[in-house]
C-alpha cells in the first residue's frame, strides 16, 4: 500500500489532529495543500461539505477527522475507555472547537492578519463558553494522571490540543490560562512530547489564510 494523502490548508486545527495522530502512529504520509482549492470543484470532489481535512489511502477516499483518525488507530479495546474517548473526541466539536476557534481565534488571528476588524460580540459570546471548557477539562485533569483519559495517551488528547493551542496564542488565551494549572501542565507535557515536538518542527509559519476572507462573508458567527 502507498502512503496515505492528507489533504487541507497548513493552519487548520483538524488537519493537525489528524497529522498529530499520523505522526504518533509513525505513518509516513504526503501533506497536500489545498489553500489554493478551497472551495473550488477539485476539493468539492474531495469533501463534498467543503472542509478539511480528507485522507487518501489508495483508492480510498474520506473525510470527517474522528473518521479518519480511528481508521488509523482503534485503540482502545474497553468499549468504556473507547466511550470515554469518544465523548471527548465529539466534545471538541461541539464545545471546545466552536468557541475556541471559529469564535475567538478567527476573530483576534484570522481576521485580523487579512485587514478585517474583530467582532468584539463574537468573542464577548465565546468566552464565557470557553471558560466552562476549560473547567471541565481542569476537573477532569483532576485525577492526577498525564493525560486526559488517565495513563494512557488517546486520541482524545490530540483532538483537544490544536484548539488550546491556537486559543493560546490570543491574548485572552494567555491571560485565562494560568487560572487552570492541571490543564497548563497537561499542555507542558503534550508540548514536550516527541510526536509534538516533530509535528510542530514540520510546521510552515502561521501564514494568513487567504481564503478566510470568504467566512467572513459566508460563515462568520453573528450576535
Ligand atoms: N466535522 C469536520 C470539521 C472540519 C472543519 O471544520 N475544518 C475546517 C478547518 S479547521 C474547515 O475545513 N474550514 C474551511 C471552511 O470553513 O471554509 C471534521 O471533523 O473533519
Amino acid at each position: 500500500m502507498s502512503d496515505p494523502i492528507v489533504f487541507g490548508f497548513p493552519r487548520s486545527t483538524y488537519v493537525h489532529i489528524v497529522r498529530l495522530v499520523l505522526t504518533h502512529k509513525g505513518v509516513s504520509y504526503t501533506f497536500r495543500d489545498l489553500e489554493p482549492e478551497m472551495g473550488k470543484p477539485s476539493h468539492l470532489a474531495l469533501h463534498p461539505f467543503n472542509r478539511v481535512p480528507i485522507l487518501q489511502h489508495d483508492d480510498f477516499t474520506l473525510y470527517e477527522t474522528g473518521a479518519i483518525a480511528t481508521y488509523v488507530d482503534e485503540k482502545p479495546s474497553n468499549v468504556r475507555e473507547r466511550a470515554r474517548m469518544n465523548q471527548w473526541i465529539s466534545s471538541v466539536s461541539s464545545y471546545y472547537y466552536p468557541y475556541m476557534i471559529y469564535h475567538v481565534t478567527h476573530e483576534r488571528l484570522v481576521f485580523p492578519q487579512l485587514g478585517i476588524a474583530s467582532d468584539e460580540k463574537v468573542v464577548a459570546h465565546a468566552l464565557p463558553k470557553v471558560a466552562l471548557g476549560l473547567q471541565v477539562m481542569e476537573r477532569q485533569l483532576g485525577h492526577g494522571q498525564k493525560y486526559l483519559l488517565g495513563a494512557e495517551l488517546t486520541l482524545a488528547d490530540f483532538f483537544i490540543l490544536p484548539s488550546t493551542f491556537a486559543f493560546g496564542l490570543t491574548e485572552e488565551g494567555k491571560t485565562m490560562y494560568p487560572e487552570y494549572p492541571a490543564f497548563c501542565r497537561w499542555r507542558e507535557r503534550m508540548e514536550a512530547l516527541p510526536t509534538v515536538q516533530r509535528f510542530r518542527a514540520g510546521q510552515p509559519p502561521r501564514a494568513p489564510i487567504e481564503h478566510a476572507r470568504q467566512w467572513a462573508v459566508s460563515h462568520r458567527p453573528k450576535y
